[in-house]
């Protein structure tokens, strides 16, 4: 099990292998993560996007692109299911963990950094979210070594390091 640390702060600014995006069905940018991710990593992300996905993303499914200019090496593209669009399967939620985790594994990243998927414009309760995030990554086998959870605000801060300290 990897070591799962809640961090208060911005996912663009992660010094890690790898960072998670909270990402849309059409793979071209958004708000939220999305948008901070696409502005911070410039064009190359927009641009391997085309390329790598031109059919999308399917909702838990996950994929990676280049960072561009972030300081991590590959972002990691993952589809939320959206609570506001009828989507309430937590299924589909643990299967965006797990299925980053995979590609990171692919990648041969070891350190990861993950938003709290869908608990913004997708609307799942943030505590649900967070409980969701630690104990998915805590029950995948996966060879990435330190997973951070980043919370961008005092509510999911909270709901962080509830979540984590569920697991001890
Ligand atoms: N760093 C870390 N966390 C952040 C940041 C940041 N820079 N910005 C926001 N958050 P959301 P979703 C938090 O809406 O719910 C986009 O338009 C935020 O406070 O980014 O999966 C996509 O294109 C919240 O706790 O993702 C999709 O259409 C969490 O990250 C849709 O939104 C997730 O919020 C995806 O919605």
């Amino acid at each position: 099990m990897p070591t799962i640390t809640p961090v208060r702060g911005d996912i663009t600014q992660q010094d890690v292998d790898a960072v998670v995006n909270a990402a849309n069905n059409g793979m071209r940018g958004g708000g939220g993560v999305d948008g901070a991710i696409h502005r911070a990593g410039g064009r190359a992300v927009l641009d391997d996007c085309i390329q790598r996905f031109p059919g999308g993303l399917a909702t838990g499914d996950a994929g990676w692109t280049t960072a561009g200019q972030l300081p991590a090496r590959w972002v990691i593209h993952t589809v939320g299911p959206d609570l506001r669009a009828g989507e309430h399967d937590p299924g589909l939620l643990e299967a965006c963990y797990r299925r980053s985790l995979e590609v990171a594994d692919e990648l041969g990243a070891r350190t990861v950094a993950f938003p709290l998927v869908s608990a913004g414009a997708y609307g799942w309760p943030l505590r649900e979210a967070a409980l969701t995030a630690a104990y998915t990554v805590a029950i995948t086998r996966t060879d990435v070594t330190d997973v951070r959870l980043v919370a961008f605000d005092d509510d999911a801060w909270e709901s962080m390091r509830f979540a984590v300290m569920c697991l001890t």
